[in-house]
């Protein structure tokens, strides 16, 4: 009974010049059978090569309706083309083994006789590979920032090599922590590609670090120079006080609304430039909090009001800025001031209960 026998003929790319790195190209695989006719469906794959530098390819098309005897076929199979010089993929015919033929070793690629090989094998053109440069760090204001200020970070990608069609991440970060994460959508060869992300200042001494391509998806040879570093100005921490406490009238009956102000200073050299809160406790229960108004320049000091609705018996009054520490202060002691309000009599000799009801002025 006689057998079909595929075998890959021949394989080219095309377009067979001018691609770039990631382009979509094909590999047109033609398949002969050199055996009886037969009906079953069968699918051609791409591989890498075995001669030269084998690329890293995975596609395939299937042939349905099988091929008679004698009859060749020619199928495109798409596949995106790496940077890389003397680079080979290879194609199989009916590598999944659909078709039972008479030589099963001449089918293409993963045979071990060199001519059947040469003939499943085509070599990419040359393919100049990019190579990323991070360069011209910089950030807007250049100088004298603030706590809390947004600040631009820019740098630039510059592609010294081969065009990419791939997508391309760049990561900027301050310090360890990310910042932001772009996408360019290639880079032509000798392009440069200006980008920029906001961050919002911290008080200390930071590092900005811009880095292209952090996973290492482009086929750059030379990662070195895909990352740089600046070392930013130093942001200046401020010292927050609460320079005063009072609250009016000077003593109160149960219910009665009382006004309380703190005066909240900036003693310090920073200048504080986001809107930094100021909690009001009664007995170490948060009452309410309000926000500093922005900017606060060094030795400037913000009246903060707030209304309390007395309660029965003797109550501690406490005022915290920045209860969550969040400005790097060097001392945290002046932050906080309390005083203990005048003993209110309780309405009703049962009552047995504190209630603490904040309230909103
Ligand atoms: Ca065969
Ligand atoms: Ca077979
Ligand atoms: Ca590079
Ligand atoms: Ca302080």
């Amino acid at each position: 009974m006689p057998a079909p026998d595929l075998v890959v003929s021949s394989v080219r790319i095309q377009p067979d010049a001018g691609l770039v790195d990631g382009q979509r190209a094909e590999a047109v695989v033609t398949v002969t059978n050199n055996g009886a006719d037969t009906l079953s469906d069968f699918r051609v794959s791409l591989l890498p090569g075995v001669n030269g530098s084998p690329m890293p390819v995975n596609a395939n098309a299937r042939i349905n309706g099988g091929l008679a005897s004698g009859a060749s076929i020619e199928v495109a199979i798409p596949f995106e083309v790496r940077a890389g010089s003397n680079q080979t993929i290879g194609a199989q015919a009916d590598d999944l083994n659909e078709v039972g033929e008479s030589d099963e070793n001449n089918n293409g690629i993963r045979s071990s006789d060199p001519t059947v090989q040469q003939n499943a094998e085509a070599r990419i053109p040359d393919i100049a590979a990019p190579d990323l440069v991070v360069e011209a760090l910089s950030h807007v204001p250049s100088s004298d920032i603030a706590y809390g200020q947004s600040v631009r970070l820019q740098a630039v990608v510059r592609n010294a090599g081969g065009a990419t069609l791939r997508p391309i991440t760049v990561q900027f970060l301050i310090d360890d922590s990310s910042v932001a994460l772009l996408d360019l959508n290639g880079i032509a060869e000798g392009a440069s590609q200006p980008l920029s992300a906001e961050w919002t200042a911290t008080t200390g001494t930071h590092t900005l670090h811009v880095v292209a391509d952090p996973n290492f998806r482009v086929p750059d040879p030379n990662a070195d120079n895909n990352r740089a570093s600046l070392q930013l100005p130093e942001i200046i921490p401020p010292d927050l006080e609460v320079a005063s406490l009072t609250y009016s009238p000077d003593s109160f009956a149960f219910r009665q609304r009382v006004s309380v102000a703190v005066e909240v200073r900036n003693a310090g050299q920073g200048r504080i430039n986001a809107a930094v809160p100021v909690q009001f406790r009664i007995d170490d229960t948060p009452l309410q909090t309000v926000n500093l108004v922005p900017p606060l320049p060094p030795g400037s000091s913000q009246i903060v009001r707030v209304d309390y609705t007395a309660q029965a018996g003797q109550h501690r009054l406490q005022v915290i800025a920045d209860p969550n520490r969040t400005l790097g202060e060097a001392n945290l002691a002046n932050n906080v001031r309390e005083v203990n309000l005048p003993d209110v009599p309780a309405p009703d000799v049962t009552v047995s209960d504190i209630e603490l009801l904040p309230t909103n002025p």
